[in-house]
């Protein structure tokens, strides 16, 4: 069972808030073109430009924030709150679980060039231990 300090509880509610505001889903695309193959169905995805002004692909990334909204709000229940969604992912989307680390990874980089130097060790180490939470979640049914 994870436990959640009040300040990490706060910390992880800003960073995201910001973060809705931002595509990072176009990110993982142009930083790890193998992941272009689950979007087949979403059109150009030729080129770094043709991703980021990709109607689709900011829809999708939406989408997955509001997702991890729903963690946020359920800090206490991660896993619970994930299973219907880890279940899809495995069974319908077939989506190799290591790209959830690689999407976490870019959602980092993008909360740290948007925070800049107001993103403090404590407050990455907070960050990321949400995100791992939320990584371990979305995989918990792929056994
Ligand atoms: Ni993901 C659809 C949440 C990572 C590939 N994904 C969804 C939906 C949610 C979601 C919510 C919509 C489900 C529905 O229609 O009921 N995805 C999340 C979250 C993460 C994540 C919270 C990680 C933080 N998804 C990934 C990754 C990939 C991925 C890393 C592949 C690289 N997801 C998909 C695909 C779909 C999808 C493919 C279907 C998209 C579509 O609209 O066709």
């Amino acid at each position: 069972m994870v436990e959640w300090s009040d300040s990490e509880r706060s910390t992880i509610a800003s960073t995201l808030d910001l973060c809705i505001f931002i595509v990072s889903y176009g990110r993982v695309l142009i930083v790890y073109p193998w992941t272009q193959r689950y979007f087949g169905a979403f059109g150009n995805l030729s080129s770094a430009a043709a991703i980021l002004g990709n109607p689709k692909v900011s829809e999708h990334g939406r989408t997955v924030l509001n997702a991890l909204d729903k963690a946020v709000k359920n800090l206490d229940n991660i896993k619970g709150t994930y299973s219907e969604l880890s279940q899809l992912h495995c069974d319908k989307l077939n989506v190799d679980p290591d790209n959830f680390r690689l999407l976490a990874d870019c959602l980092t980089i993008v909360v740290a060039s948007a925070f800049g130097s107001a993103l403090s060790p404590a407050v990455q180490a907070t960050w990321q231990k949400f995100l791992s939470v939320v990584v371990a979640a979305l995989s918990s049914r792929y056994l």
